[in-house]
């Protein structure tokens, strides 16, 4: 049967029942918005604990950013592809902070999720992530709304932290506490876990901004099409623009394919190549370039360039498709 349907679903805005759930730390808080409250504390000037209905009265904003799973911290070079583009709506951190009033010596701001529970050998861990305050107060956004509807319990809800430039494990669900401070927490999910060492680098550093990736997602992998010509697309991010993308079917050279702009927002690009596929099987892989120079490597990764297994088949019918 020739199947043109790709699994996943080839969308700019992923659809939000599509978008994966990652939770370390066991199943999700019962939290809402009549009893939830937020505390700021620490090297501030005012602590404050702020409630659903204040949070909403603050500046709002709105913007379309990837939403990348790291993947696991335990093997942190396996490739996961877990990736989606989502529009987040929230209060930009910033807001929060002017409210709060950080004291000079503030350097780190903490965020923390109201799930407990046991990850890699450690029992009754929250969840903590840290960012320095200068990155935290012009990127972080205090999220409520998924793809224009309220964030749903497994994604968050009431209230998350979004931080569109880096990978997901930033994006603190369930934020509960966010704490200035002069220092980094020592915590599992900050200096223990999820830190790396770059290509070319001594020093490990925390993972934070997104790898240069892309992910071919039409035709589905695995699937069969008619053999001729096909369209090859998919998408492409980076913390910076990607710059070129190229595909490469079986043993042939790459080819660079076409490919949107960035906008204004953090969005991935969608690229596309039509190709022409003669009867058989195939292997179609893609790979990325962005802005810093940075581009994919071909393996050992976890952002090694994507491949997909397709069929072509010979028409049946003499007269064409
Ligand atoms: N409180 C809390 N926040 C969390 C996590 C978590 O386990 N607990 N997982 C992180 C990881 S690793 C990722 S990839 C994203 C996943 O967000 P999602 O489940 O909404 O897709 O949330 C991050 N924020
Ligand atoms: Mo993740």
């Amino acid at each position: 049967m020739i199947r043109t349907d790709p699994p996943t679903p080839d969308l700019f805005l992923t659809p939000v029942d599509e978008v994966f759930v990652r939770n370390h730390l066991g199943p999700h808080p019962r939290l809402d918005t009549a009893t939830w409250s937020l505390t700021v504390e620490g090297l501030v000037e005012r602590p404050l604990r702020l409630d659903f209905p204040t949070l909403q009265s603050l500046p709002q904003t709105r913007f379309t950013a990837v939403h990348e799973c790291f993947g696991n911290p335990l093997h942190p070079t396996v490739p996961t592809r877990a990736v989606t583009n989502v529009e987040w709506a929230g209060v930009p951190l910033a807001a929060v902070l002017e409210l709060a009033g950080p004291l000079p010596e503030a350097r780190h701001v903490w965020l923390e999720g109201a799930d407990t529970g046991d990850f890699g050998g450690e029992s009754g861990t929250s969840y903590l992530k840290d960012l320095p305050l200068d990155l935290a107060g012009a990127e972080v956004v205090l999220a409520h709304g998924m793809n224009g509807e309220p964030l749903r319990p497994d994604h968050g809800y009431p209230v998350r932290a979004v931080a569109p430039l880096m990978f997901g494990t930033n994006s603190v669900k369930w934020l509960s506490r966010i704490v200035l401070a002069a220092d980094r927490p020592d915590h599992l999910f900050t200096t223990r876990l999820y830190t790396r060492v770059l290509p070319g680098e001594s020093e490990s550093r925390p993972v934070r901004e997104k790898d240069v990736s892309s992910k071919l997602l039409a035709p589905g992998d695995g699937s069969s099409v008619p053999a001729g010509t096909c369209e090859l697309a998919g998408y492409a991010w980076s913390s910076t623009e990607v710059t070129s993308v190229e595909v490469s079917v079986d043993d042939a050279g790459w080819q660079p394919a076409a490919l949107d702009r960035r906008g204004p927002d953090p969005a991935w690009q969608r690229f596309r190549l039509p190709y022409d596929l003669a009867p058989g099987p195939h292997r179609i892989r893609c790979r990325a370039t962005d802005s810093a120079g940075r581009v994919q490597p071909l393996a050992g990764d976890r952002n090694a360039v994507h491949e997909i297994r397709v069929v072509a088949e010979a028409s049946t019918h003499p007269t064409g498709r």
